[in-house]
């Protein structure tokens, strides 16, 4: 019997490339988001391959989150691998020009998001003693750029959350960790301003970023490691890029 894993943010970029890269590989699928078009799309085309389940529910809504966590059916109520990836930037401003509801969208989708999804899949891999969560960070975790000021703050806090999670449920042999991407073309940008699509195609112009298949591909091979192999907190950006503020854009 193939492994199941439960997806967030499964509608678009690296969640919904490493849906796909996980089917080609055998490996069962609960599919989230709130768009729920795409996650049907999404459970048609892969159920020729896996069997797949779909949510359809917002991370910031705690209830939510619990109900449709319990509302697994038993094939699916077994889940062996959490990609905590649902997550945007929204805004680029100076921080005395940020918007509060920006802010309030990243703390409450990137971090509060991660852990209300965390806190209901991690009852059952306590009981099991196995699991592997997948905490999707970013080099904006590891690093702040101008402007950056809130969506940094919110990928530290993955970057915190994941070291503690790996503390605090090493005693039950749960695996726990960090993807940390640098520029990836995905839906993000043009969440990050608003629709504005020039702006949005402008930051990924003049060099050749990462595709979500990129990521998809590492997270794969992180979780088809021995089981005594736990990759800890993986780092990668494109050959073009050497920090947040550097990139070496050919204009
Ligand atoms: P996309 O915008 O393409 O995908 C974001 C996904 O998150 C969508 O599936 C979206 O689904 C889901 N999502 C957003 N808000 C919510 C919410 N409130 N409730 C449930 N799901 C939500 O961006 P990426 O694929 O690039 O981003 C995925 C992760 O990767 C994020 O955590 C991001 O911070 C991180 N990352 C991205 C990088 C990049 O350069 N692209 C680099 C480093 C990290 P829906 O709208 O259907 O709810
Ligand atoms: C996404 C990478 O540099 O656009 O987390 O913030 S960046």
């Amino acid at each position: 019997m193939g492994k199941t894993a439960f997806i967030t943010g499964a509608t678009s970029g690296i969640g919904k490339a490493t849906a796909m890269h996980f089917a080609n590989n055998g490996i069962n699928l609960i599919l989230c988001g709130r768009r729920d078009n795409r996650l049907k799309g999404l459970q048609e085309e892969l159920s020729m391959k896996v069997k797949v389940h779909t949510l359809c529910f917002d991370v910031r809504d705690k209830e939510s989150v619990k109900n449709a966590v319990a509302s697994l059916p038993d094939a699916f109520s077994k889940i062996d691998i959490l990609i905590n990836n649902a997550g945007n930037a929204h805004g680029l401003d100076p921080i005395e020009e940020g918007s509060l509801d920006d802010w309030d969208a990243m703390m409450d989708i990137n971090v509060k998001g991660l852990l209300y999804v965390s806190k209901a899949i991690l009852p059952q891999m306590i009981e099991r003693k196995e699991g592997h969560i997948i905490n999707i960070g970013s080099t904006a975790g590891k690093e702040v750029y101008p402007k950056g000021n809130v969506y940094c703050a919110s990928k530290h806090a993955v970057d915190a959350i994941n070291q503690g999670m790996r503390i605090d449920l090493n005693q039950y042999g749960i695996r726990v960790g960090a993807v940390n991407p640098g520029l990836v073309e995905t839906e993000f940008s043009n969440v990050r301003f608003k629709g504005d699509e020039e702006r949005a195609h402008n930051v990924y112009k003049g060099f050749q970023p990462l595709t979500p298949e990129d990521i998809a591909d590492i997270i794969h091979f992180v979780v088809t490691r021995p089981y005594h192999v736990n990759i800890a907190d993986l780092v990668v950006m494109p050959t073009a890029q050497a920090s947040s503020t550097i990139v070496n854009k050919q204009v």
